[in-house]
Formats: C-alpha cells, structure tokens, sequence
C-alpha cells in the first residue's frame, strides 16, 4: 500500500522565522512579538473566513492580519514596507530538516504532495524558492474549492486530488488545527513537534504519531 503525505507549508516545511528577521529592519526588537502576533491573526481571518463562507486568498488574510497586528501594538509601518513583508512571505527558507528528509521519503516511495491555505501558484513559487518543489508530486491549495483549513471538505478535496485514499493518506503539519482538522475528516496525522513548549490542543483527537522533525517521520509511519 502506498502511504501519501500532504505535508503542511507555512510552519511545517517553511520557516516563517524569516519573517521576524524582515521585521527586525523596521520595527527592532519587537520583531518577535509583532511575527507572532501577525501569524494568530492571519490564521484566524482564514477560520472566520471559512466559517462565515465569505471566501478571499490567504495572501488577503495575510495582508489584512498585518494591517490589524500594525494598529493593534500601535507600530507604524510604510505602505512599500508592507509591501517588502509581503514579498518576504515569497521566499521563506526551507527548515533544513525538511531539505534533508524529502529526498529519502521520495526515493522510498511515499508520494509527496504540498496541501496549503495558500494559492498553488504562490506556494510552487515558495517551494521553488527554497529548492524543495522538485520532490511533491502535486501542490493541491484549499483555495480550489475556495475555503480553508480545517473545514473538512478542504481534506476530501486533497483525497481526490491526490487520489488517495483515507487511511493511506497522512496529514503532516506542525499546526495542531490542521493535524485534528484532518484526523477528524478520516486522515491519519503526523504532528510535527518543532518546539518542546507547543501544545497539542487537549481535545479528543490525539495524533496518530508525533515527530520532532521531517527526519524522523520515515520511521514513525513505519512504527
Ligand atoms: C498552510 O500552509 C496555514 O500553514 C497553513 O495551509
């Protein structure tokens, strides 16, 4: 039985850190709070977005969520400074981990696909940019059926697209929403662990295996 994996991309195969960097050239040492800040809302445009089905990109909700993080912490930023930011969202690194393990989960046999929030053309652009596109098969984006994670119509949409089937197709994200968000639609899902201070919601849904890092997922989905 072939295993497919519909990795995650923000936070999961890209680091978004490079985004706190970006910041640092304008607003300083509050880089750090305003990057963590901008993340929480952006993703909770996307939940009420989809749940009100009032549907627009991610890249919408991204710029929206920095106009909000801009006048909620009181920081000014230049209209062309967003801009930059935005563009930074275009050519975030891979996580080395990730650059490391796709080679061998590809030549192992997994099919690999990308399965994001974000438009396919801005995340094969991403991939591209950080040297990864070579090894999915596919990127399939929620915004094909225009709605977001963790509405479970977005992970039938990748089951079909993939051709995959429920209990042969693993989720894999460092977002807890997005592992229960599958494991509730019939996935499997991998919770990729990158801090030791994240928290798996304490909901009813336990992930099916918890990794550290993309390296050692070949061995957990073999465990
Ligand atoms: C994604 O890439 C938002 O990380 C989430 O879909």
């Amino acid at each position: 039985m072939t295993i497919t994996l519909a990795f995650d991309v923000y936070g999961t195969l890209i680091d978004t850190a490079g985004i706190s960097t970006a910041l640092e050239k304008h607003i300083g040492s509050k880089a750090v709070q305003f990057s963590s800040a901008w993340r929480e809302k952006q993703l909770e445009y996307s939940f009420r977005r989809g749940l009100m089905q009032n549907y627009c990109k991610f890249s919408v909700c991204t710029r929206e969520a920095l106009e909000y993080t801009c006048q909620v912490l009181g920081i000014e930023i230049k209209a062309e400074e967003k801009d930059l930011l935005m563009q930074e969202y275009r050519k975030l690194p891979a996580f080395p981990d990730a650059q490391k393990a796709l080679p061998h989960l590809q030549s192992s046999g997994f099919r690999l696909y990308a399965f994001s929030n974000g438009p396919a053309e801005n995340v094969s652009a991403l991939l591209e940019n950080a040297g990864i596109a070579k090894y999915f098969n596919d990127v399939v984006s929620t915004d094909e059926i225009k709605s977001f994670k963790p509405n479970p119509a977005v992970y039938a949409h990748f089951l079909r697209r993939s051709r995959a089937g429920g209990n042969e197709a693993w989720l894999v994200s460092g977002n807890p929403f997005d592992v229960i968000g599958a494991l509730s639609a019939g996935m499997r899902g991998a919770w990729v662990k990158r801090m030791k201070s994240a928290v798996f919601d304490p909901w009813e849904f336990e992930p099916t295996v918890t990794v550290e890092t993309l390296t050692e997922l070949e061995s957990a989905l073999q465990s």
